[in-house]
C-alpha cells in the first residue's frame, strides 16, 4: 500500500507535463476527488518549492496601487476597516505574473488535475487571498459554482495551496463532504463585501483541513467550502488555481452560450 505522499509522487513524477494523460480507468485520486468532494495532497511540494511561490505572490501584494480595480479588493474591509488590513484578495495572478506558470508547482497541480480529469488539463482561473494577522474575518461558505453566471457550468477541479502551515487558528478551508453531490445552492451577499457569495446554511458538519505548507487541497465547483479567521501574528497566504480538461474553452460548452452571450451583449442586466 502506497502512503499518500508515495501516490502524490508517483503522481507528479509519471505524469510528465508533456505527456499528460488522455484517458483510461478512474485513478484513485479521481475517485476521492469525485466521491467525497474534495482531498488533501500532503508533501507535494519541497520548501524550497513553496518559498519561491510564497515570493513571488507576496511581490504582488507590494504593488497592488497599480492594480485594476476589478483585479484586486479586499473582501473583508466592510465597517470602516481599512483596504489591504483585512482580507486582500488579487485575481488572476498569473495574468500579472506568468512565471507563475513556469513553477514546479503549477506543474504538479496540472498534473494531479490531468490524473483526476483523466485528460490533459488546462488553465481556467486562479486567485490569491491573503489573510492579515489579526482579520477576524471569515470566508463565507460557498460553492466555487456560485460565482459563476446564471447556470454556467465549468467542470472543473480546484486547488488551494496554502503557503504555511495552516490550521482553525490562521484560516484553514473547511469542507463539506460529499456536498457536491447536491445541486447550487442559492448565493447571496448580504452583509458581505459585493464580490462575496454566500450560501445561509443551517446546522453542518465541515472537515477543516489542518495542513503544511507543501501539502495542497482539491474540491469540485459545487463542494461547500469557507475559511476562518488568521487569529495568528502572520500574514495566511493561500493560492486557488483552477483547471478543466477544455481549459477557458469551458465558458463556450453548448449549455453555457446562452447566459455567456447574455453577459457579452449586455442583456443580463436588461
Ligand atoms: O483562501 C481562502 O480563504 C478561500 C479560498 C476559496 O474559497 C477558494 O479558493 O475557493
Amino acid at each position: 500500500m502506497l502512503s499518500e505522499v508515495q501516490m502524490l509522487n508517483r503522481t507528479t513524477n509519471h505524469l510528465g507535463f508533456k505527456s499528460g494523460v488522455k484517458s483510461g480507468p478512474k485513478s484513485d485520486l479521481a475517485e476521492r476527488f469525485y466521491d467525497n468532494g474534495y482531498l488533501i495532497g500532503r508533501g507535494a511540494f519541497s520548501s524550497e518549492e513553496v518559498a519561491q511561490l510564497r515570493g513571488m505572490l507576496s511581490a504582488l501584494y507590494q504593488n497592488i496601487d497599480s492594480l485594476k480595480e476589478n483585479k484586486f479588493r479586499d473582501i473583508g474591509a466592510l465597517n470602516g476597516l481599512d483596504v489591504g488590513t483585512q482580507q486582500p484578495e488579487i485575481d488572476r495572478p498569473t495574468n500579472i505574473n506568468p512565471d507563475l506558470l513556469e513553477t514546479a508547482i503549477y506543474q504538479k497541480l496540472k498534473n494531479v488535475a490531468s490524473e483526476i480529469l483523466g485528460r490533459n488539463a488546462k488553465y481556467v482561473f486562479d486567485h490569491v487571498i491573503c489573510k492579515m494577522p489579526g482579520t477576524k474575518v471569515k470566508t463565507a461558505w460557498h460553492q466555487d459554482r456560485g460565482y459563476m453566471l446564471d447556470k454556467v457550468e465549468l467542470n472543473t477541479v480546484n486547488f488551494w495551496v496554502p503557503l504555511q502551515d495552516t490550521d482553525e487558528r490562521n484560516g484553514t478551508l473547511g469542507y463539506v463532504p460529499n456536498s457536491h453531490h447536491g445541486d447550487l445552492m442559492p448565493h447571496g451577499s448580504e452583509g458581505v463585501h459585493p464580490h462575496v457569495r454566500k450560501v445561509e446554511l443551517g446546522e453542518i458538519d465541515p472537515v477543516y483541513c489542518k495542513v503544511k505548507a507543501g501539502d495542497f487541497t482539491a474540491h469540485h465547483p459545487l463542494t461547500l467550502h469557507g475559511a476562518g479567521a488568521n487569529l495568528s501574528d502572520t500574514p495566511r497566504l493561500a493560492w486557488s488555481v483552477h483547471f478543466g480538461a477544455y481549459g477557458r474553452l469551458e465558458y463556450l460548452r453548448p449549455s453555457n452560450l446562452g447566459p455567456v452571450i447574455k453577459r457579452l451583449t449586455g442583456r443580463d442586466k436588461a
